[in-house]
């Protein structure tokens, strides 16, 4: 590893601890508090969308625990990343007497009048991955918010000598984890006055839509030096496009969120150095938890209650903080590259 990777090594260990701190997980009663679930309750898990390979993931973490705890998972979203896409579904949990929904929300405010309906027909709401804004639910995330978007900024500036024109190509324009990660970039560039972001594209977790406003980017900023995507649907198919087009990366440099299984081919032939991300599957493992637990009236939600996530600990709730309300951040992301990216499973 050379020093540029071993600073990122040492700033990830940095985060480990200080994350996993906050979160003071460590447990040893993980088979008393899951048996205390009641089961056979249904839970729908609603994704942005039931085609992103990343959501796709998650949910079957989220079926793992629901499997362990003898709940019944339904998946169930529309196909593009909208609000509207997702009502149906909400309709179908109430329909279905679901006990709680597990949503990543589209937008983080249109969604809340069918949530709500939800909530008054007795549904637990918990969302992952893309937060909401409407009151009394718990917010499982990923990993910090402030350190995905910093580290974002740091990873970028660290492989183009903090310099150049940089652009975000991001998924749907209202997701709500994205716009949360984007602002701390924004927040971070502060640190680096020579990297310039000229713009902030949309491809909507969509390959073709992701595709075409990746190529309009190029061609209007010809010496565009980097390229933050924080999506694994934008990072996959931008790294894609490079990999065919070479040239671009005598001044290009593209990094962001992607899965090391859709990635690692682009890591080995050198089209992309570093990316990041956690594990999803554990996402909706932790959220199915969450959810099964809430259900089970264990927990209200809450900050400072504790709950057990089966194989992966204890986890205790966050108090609201910065525009997210309650809330429970999964742990720190891991930067891959070359020397590790075969090691992942997701
Ligand atoms: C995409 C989705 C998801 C995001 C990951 C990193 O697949 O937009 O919301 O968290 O990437």
């Amino acid at each position: 590893m050379n020093l540029r990777g071993s600073r990122l090594a040492l700033a990830a260990t940095t985060a480990v601890v200080s994350v996993a701190s906050l979160v003071a997980v460590a447990t040893n009663s993980a088979s008393a508090a899951s048996s205390r679930l009641k089961s056979g309750e249904t839970i729908y898990f609603i994704p942005k969308d039931t085609l992103n390979p990343y959501e796709v993931i998650a949910d079957a973490g989220g079926k793992t625990a629901l499997n362990a705890i003898g709940d019944k998972q339904v998946v169930s979203s529309g196909t593009a990343d909208t609000a509207a896409a997702q009502i149906p579904s909400i309709q179908a949990a109430i329909a279905a007497k679901a006990s709680a929904i597990v949503i990543a929300g589209n937008d983080p405010s249109a969604l809340c009048p069918s949530l709500a309906k939800a909530q008054a027909a007795g549904i637990k709401i918990v969302s992952f991955d893309s937060d909401v804004t409407c009151p009394n639910h718990l917010f499982i995330n990923q990993a910090n918010t402030r350190q995905i978007g910093t580290s974002e900024i740091d990873l970028l500036a660290s492989e183009i000598h903090s310099t150049g024109q940089i652009a975000i190509l991001s998924a749907a324009a209202t997701a709500t984890n994205q716009n949360a990660w984007i602002k701390y970039m924004k927040v971070e560039l502060k640190k680096y006055p020579k990297m310039k972001l000229v713009s902030t594209v949309y491809g909507n977790d969509d390959p073709a839509t992701s595709l075409t406003v990746l190529q309009g980017l190029l061609s209007a900023y010809p010496n565009l030096a980097g390229i933050i995507s924080p999506t694994t649907v934008g990072i996959s198919t931008a790294a894609q496009y490079l990999d065919t087009h070479k040239a671009l990366l005598k001044h290009l440099t593209l990094t962001g969120l992607g899965l090391p299984s859709q990635m690692k081919k682009y890591v080995l032939d050198g089209t992309v150095k570093a990316f990041e991300l956690w594990n999803p599957s554990n996402l909706g493992y932790l959220a199915g938890y969450a959810a099964a637990t809430l259900a089970s009236g264990t927990i209200t939600g809450k900050a400072g209650q504790s709950f057990t996530a089966g194989k992966l600990g204890a986890y205790k709730i966050l108090p609201a903080a910065a525009g997210t309300g309650p809330s429970v951040v999964l742990g720190p992301p891991t930067v891959f590259n070359k020397s590790n990216v075969l090691k992942f499973n997701f």
